[in-house]
């Protein structure tokens, strides 16, 4: 739980520098099999500022035709390359949840890059939690209520930070205000990725 949102827990410093590294090497060479994409918004195109690509049985993709899950990367064709062993024991550890994931989304930011207020809902399972990790640049992260236009508090989400949305909290609205650029090493030209990990169907 952590303030008023319940459901929600915030985990900083949960990846040490070492393990930071370390998943951004599995993550590096997986992206280079499904290489990141700009996603645009359904009907009218516009693109996202967010790059994005997926490990994992299921991938989320958006296109002129909407939001879904889908087994296989848009441009290549090709299966979505596996969840490193090292991410699923993350979500293992914190889900609470019996199952393991289907999708990871990888998202990445560039200095300028935002994602706006959304819930998740594409799911069929909101039992299951959303598990975030982040990497690189620090971002403000704002989430309200299950209701568009509520009360917000906002998180400072940094290089190594985990954060379960559960419970009550699996359904509200969220985003990211803004990178801020400089705040970590990392990566090398700097800009920040987020995992969100998901269960997509019911067990
Ligand atoms: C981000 N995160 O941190 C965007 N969604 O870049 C999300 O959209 C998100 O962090 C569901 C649950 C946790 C999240
Ligand atoms: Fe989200």
């Amino acid at each position: 739980m952590s303030g008023m949102t319940p459901g929600l827990r915030y985990l900083p410093g949960y990846l040490d520098p070492t393990a930071q590294q370390a998943m951004l090497a599995e993550l590096r060479a997986r992206v280079a099999e499904a290489p990141l994409f700009t996603p645009v918004m359904p009907r009218t195109g516009k693109p996202f500022s967010v790059r994005m690509t997926n490990l994992g049985p299921l991938g989320w993709v958006s296109d002129r035709a909407g939001y879904r899950y889908q087994p296989t990367h848009p441009d290549t064709g090709r299966p979505w390359p596996p969840i490193p062993e090292m991410v699923l024991n993350i979500w293992r550890k914190v889900s609470g949840y019996p199952h393991d994931p289907e999708a990871c989304l990888v998202n990445f930011y560039g200095q300028s890059a935002k994602m706006g207020p959304h819930r998740d809902t594409d799911e069929e399972d909101f039992a299951a939690p959303v598990v975030s990790i982040s990497l690189g640049d620090s971002a403000i992260f704002r989430i309200g209520g299950p209701e568009r236009g509520g009360k917000t508090q906002s998180l400072k989400l940094s290089s190594g930070d985990v954060l379960v949305m559960g419970g009550q909290s699996r359904l509200s609205y969220h985003g990211i205000d803004r990178v801020l650029p400089g705040t970590s090493t990392l990566l090398k030209d700097g800009g920040r990725i987020n995992l969100t990990l998901r269960r997509v169907t019911r067990p």
